[in-house]
């Protein structure tokens, strides 16, 4: 059974009871309550006619203190991710091609996954992603706003919300809590581990890339930050923690390519055409071992144990070839090599996880 849940993007305090919220329209500059003609039990389908009617005449949600709430949020389930890791570890790029998978290639649409930016978010998303200015150095200690997309599976609709932090934030207890206050509510927290960040692989392959400034420690340390953010006002049995995925990504694992024990069919492009959510998640799970075992042995253990620690769930991942940081500028004047697609990976354990595919993998 999914949960629905409704979290407003900016206060990002509790699941809102949208009993609470308000509607307003700032067509008719007016404001006041939803109408009593949809009950919260009522279908989607059902709820069109009067109730569809009104809405599409520009009626709003807000929520109870007036900001406004992703679009359709009292028809849709929500999810959101939080990304998090040190400066440069490949979290934006991630964002970006998980964007690019979804909206322009398609890539999961033989699985019955459909996903778009939503269109009220699109412009936002050029400005802040696809012009130079990405909001990778934040100027302000304001909390970051998320990236919202829509998903469609077997007609349930999703808002898909992910707040891509920046490595330079959590610098101390007081300003992680401000610019992560989406932690605590976050159905899936991914830590972002480049190869920097394993320190027992050799210094030649830890520095691939030329200025890899990850390392160990620091990353642990922001792993850490990220936790205590995440477990405020939580105890470790709550439900709400019990149902987070905690997920370890191993980015920019184009670098390992050639490394040794690097098993490199994770290089290997996830190929979700023509297949099944069942074949993808099992290729997933046979993957998770060799993964493990190289992680380990490069001296990720205590990083591992530390994304495991927030609640005994986990799962880990690998995503390679979502940029480039071999130095030489300009775009195309180095081929990628990877499996950017890879990069839903982490959509799909949550998707999993919460019982949304259930539907699709019949
Ligand atoms: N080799 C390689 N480089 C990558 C990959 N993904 C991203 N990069 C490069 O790594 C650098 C940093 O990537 P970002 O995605 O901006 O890093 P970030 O984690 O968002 O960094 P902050 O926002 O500063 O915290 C850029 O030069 C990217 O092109 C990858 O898969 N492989
Ligand atoms: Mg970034
Ligand atoms: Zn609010």
């Amino acid at each position: 059974m999914v949960q629905r849940r409704l979290v407003c993007t900016v206060c990002l305090e509790a699941d809102l009871d949208i009993e609470k919220c308000k509607w307003s329209n700032p067509l008719k500059q007016d404001e006041g309550y939803a109408p009593p003609v949809k009950k919260r039990t009522q279908s989607h389908a059902a709820a069109s006619g009067a109730y569809g009617a009104w809405k599409s005449n520009g009626w709003v949600l807000h929520c109870p203190k007036g900001h406004l709430l992703p679009p359709e949020s009292d028809e849709r389930e929500m999810l959101i991710m939080g990304l998090f890791g040190e400066s440069a570890a490949g979290k934006t790029a991630f964002l970006k091609a998980m964007v690019r998978q979804l909206d322009i290639e398609g890539a999961l649409e033989d699985l019955g996954i459909f996903g778009r930016l939503a269109p009220a978010f699109k412009q936002t998303y050029k400005d802040e992603y696809l012009n130079n200015n990405e909001p990778t150095h934040p100027v302000y200690d304001a909390p970051r706003k998320p990236v919202i997309m829509e998903l469609t599976i077997e007609g349930r609709e999703i808002n898909l919300l992910i707040f891509d932090s920046s490595g330079e934030e959590g610098e101390t207890d007081s300003k992680a809590h401000e610019q992560w206050k989406f932690a605590p509510v976050a159905d899936a927290l991914l830590f972002f581990a480049p190869p920097a960040t394993l320190g027992d692989l050799p210094e030649s392959v830890r520095q691939r890339g030329g200025n890899a400034t990850q390392t160990p420690e620091g990353t642990r340390n922001k792993f850490q930050e990220v936790l205590t953010v995440a477990e405020s006002n939580d105890r470790s049995d709550s439900p709400r923690r019990k149902g987070v995925l905690p997920i370890f990504v191993l980015s920019k694992a184009d670098q390992l390519a050639h490394a040794t024990g690097f098993p490199e069919g994770l290089l290997s492009s996830r190929r979700h055409s023509g297949r099944t959510v069942r074949d993808i998640m099992g290729d997933i799970n046979r993957e998770t071992p060799q993964l493990l075992d190289f992680v380990r042995m490069g001296g990720g253990d205590s990083l591992l144990r530390k994304v495991l620690s927030f609640n005994g769930i986990g799962r880990c991942m690998t995503v390679s070839g979502t940029g480039t940081d071999d130095g030489s500028t300009g775009s195309g004047s180095s081929v990628r090599t990877g499996a950017s697609d890879r990069c839903l990976d982490a959509l799909l354990m949550v998707l999993w996880e919460r019982g949304f595919l259930r539907v699709v993998a019949r």
